[in-house]
């Protein structure tokens, strides 16, 4: 098939090229190492060798989770955005052999995934609460969107427009239903858009309007004899004790607040379940907002939003405090320790936001982009960009550490491909405005509104706040420069001459030739309170600078982390150190511990015996825990 057309009013990841003193080592890291390291990662896991056998036509033999195969697309989609950077002519024939093998496990009629080709091929679409068919089909549309957009070529869209179709034809002609596993929604706004095809449009605005309407999920509950998923792990994944169970309430009750399907989504008021899930759904339902204009979805987006951020939302933007959902609780319920803040819901919220920012323009998400950015995500991986959390507790004694890779790999080639595609993050064509959304050292070369431009930012975040950016353009193009929320003074002047500022924004209006912004941010650190009625963090405080959340881990002290109590007058010293964690800015706060003198072995004394000692807590940002001999660590810390 051919014909596909481009999408014009963003800005593509091929017209910004990242080059920053903190980010790019990063990137470059992400290309070099990470999606090596995690090829090799698909081999060993068998995720290449599922879509081998299925492409022979054998029977089982398939390894690993039953949505294995987003493994592989994922990974697809990381490769493709380097295609889009540099034509790297080894990367490029990996690729296309990966390719090769996904068309060739592809069945005739479109369908694609290989656990139900190789291990149950009379069971497609039966069970849709819990076998992610449609979740790994977003992916595959995803990758082969990417893959379009880097290098023209047509082999993995063909693969996905014919998924797509297939899936057009089964829903809602034989099925009413919608993915247990959000994600296609998302995926099929972007095929819309790359393909002007309607029918996409029309199916994600289906699978997001259903949700909360149809009683399929229950349906399938109710007949697990009937369903897919038998043959995975013993069918460990269908009676109410297994998997099934996520979708029961205590009093084994069917609700689908689960994968959000307790309601429509437009009357939900909280965000509810799996938080992979729910931010997967958000920005696929945002995305239709801005294809259709639906101000009732628009209004439900911004609803949960708020919930989110101002009730069940780590100060790292992660989300989703609770293990055995891996997702939302309750109100305030943002506990340290148990954590589970999973790397991917923190990716999905990045997606999501970049969607609200794009629709409204709005700097608290590009704010919130930034914190997550920083901090929930950058966490996830290690320095050495091999290593990867699933989990992303604030506290940690000593026992929480990256892994290599999990037997759910999910969020490794999701930390993947946000890197290859940071790009997309940095500016957005807001209704014509060339707006700069995060402080990230680059070059955009783009056109806005018919007029070619070329802005070159140069960034010492997130150590210091200097930004200065060079701009050329050949017509009017007004540019937009976000206040980010820490900056507690601002400056910006345009060739030496100051300029006005509100709260979120600086507006530039102006012909631009060859000229220079520059602009300060005054970047504190800060002592940051949660709201009280999150228990885990009463009598606590975390130290902020700039755009990172710091921590303290023992390895850097002489106590364990929990003896230390800072004080709210405490002087806090900075110094950048080159050695320490590939470069970061230190802090050092005046602390107390209790003295260790005089306890002669008792467990107990009066207060008054015990003297309090002065000493310092040193900190490091968040992002670079546990790259060094496990300790203790703790983003909240105790104050008087
Ligand atoms: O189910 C697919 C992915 O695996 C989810 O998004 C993650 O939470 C993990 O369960
Ligand atoms: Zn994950």
């Amino acid at each position: 098939m051919s014909g596909y057309k481009p999408t014009t009013d963003k800005i593509a990841l091929s017209d910004v090229e990242i080059d920053d003193q903190f980010w790019s080592p990063r990137v470059t890291q992400n290309r070099e190492v990470t999606i090596e390291y995690q090829y090799k990662q698909l081999e060993e896991s068998g995720t290449l060798e599922n879509f081998q056998r299925a492409r022979d036509g054998k029977n089982g033999g398939f390894q690993g989770m039953w949505f294995q195969d987003s493994d592989a697309y994922k990974w697809l989609e990381a490769a493709s955005y380097e295609l889009t950077k540099a034509n790297d002519t080894d990367l490029r024939e990996r690729v296309d052999e990966v390719i090769d093998l996904v068309a060739a496990a592809q069945e005739d009629s479109g369908y694609l995934n290989t656990y139900f080709k190789l291990v149950e091929p009379e069971m497609t679409w039966t069970n849709l609460n819990i076998m992610h068919e449609l979740y790994c089909g977003g992916h595959l549309i995803e990758a082969a969107v990417a893959h379009y957009e880097a290098t023209g070529e047509e082999s993995l869209l063909d693969v996905a427009v014919d998924f797509a179709d297939h899936v057009d034809d089964v829903f809602d002609d034989q099925i009413d239903g919608i993915p247990g596993h959000e994600e296609i929604e998302l995926a099929l706004v972007k095929l819309y858009r790359i393909t002007g095809e309607e029918r996409y449009l029309d199916l994600a605005q289906y699978f997001v309007n259903l949700r909360g309407h149809d009683d399929r999920f229950k349906w399938e509950l109710e007949h697990s004899d009937e369903i897919g998923g038998h043959s995975w792990d013993d069918g460990a994944l269908i009676p109410a004790e297994g998997g099934g169970r996520l979708f029961l309430d205590e009093d084994g009750e069917y609700v689908g607040t689960y994968a959000q399907a307790h309601a429509s989504i437009r009357e939900q008021e909280k965000v509810e379940g799996h938080s992979v899930r729910a931010m997967y759904l958000f920005a696929g339902a945002t995305d239709l907002v801005a294809e259709t204009g639906d101000e009732e979805l628009f209004d439900a987006m911004e609803r949960l939003w708020e919930n989110m951020t101002t009730k069940r939302m780590y100060v790292t933007g992660g989300i989703g405090p609770e293990r055995e959902h891996e997702g939302f609780t309750e109100d305030y319920d943002l506990r340290n320790e148990d954590a589970y803040a999973e790397t991917c819901a923190a990716i999905g919220s990045i997606f999501w936001n970049q969607r609200m920012l794009e629709l409204t323009g709005g700097a608290k998400y590009a704010n919130l982009i930034e914190r997550t950015m920083y901090n929930g995500f950058l966490a996830g991986i290690s320095l050495d960009g091999t290593r990867f959390f699933y989990e992303n507790p604030l506290e940690s004694s000593g026992d929480h550490h990256r892994k290599g890779w999990f037997t759910c790999a999910c969020c490794p080639p999701n930390a993947a491909r946000l890197f290859a595609s940071l790009g997309k993050y940095v500016y957005s064509n807001i209704d014509g405005v060339l707006t700069v959304n995060q402080y990230v050292g680059s070059t955009v070369t783009t056109t806005i509104d018919g007029f070619d431009v070329e802005l070159t930012q140069s960034s010492s975040l997130p150590w210091s706040g200097e930004v200065t950016l060079t701009v050329d353009a050949d017509g009017p193009v007004p540019i937009r420069l976000r206040i980010p929320e820490w900056a507690t003074d601002v400056s910006i002047s345009v060739d030496g001459e100051d300029v006005e500022q509100n709260d979120d924004y600086v507006e530039l209006d102006g012909e631009w030739s060859d000229d220079t912004i520059d602009v300060h941010f005054e970047l504190d650190t800060k002592l940051i309170r949660a709201h009280p009625a999150v228990k885990s963090d009463a009598g606590r405080v975390v130290v902020e600078r700039g755009p990172l959340v710091y921590c303290a881990e023992a390895v850097d002290n002489d106590r364990p982390i929990h003896q230390y109590t800072l004080s709210l007058e405490a002087v806090i010293d900075e110094e950048h150190r080159d050695d320490l964690l590939d470069g970061v800015t230190v802090l050092q706060a005046d602390a107390e511990v209790p003295s260790l003198d005089g306890w002669n072995g008792s467990l107990y004394r009066p207060d008054e015996e015990t003297d309090i000692q002065s000493v310092q807590l040193t900190m490091v940002p968040y992002y670079a825990w546990d790259n060094r001999e496990p300790s203790e660590m703790h983003v909240w810390t105790r104050v008087k």
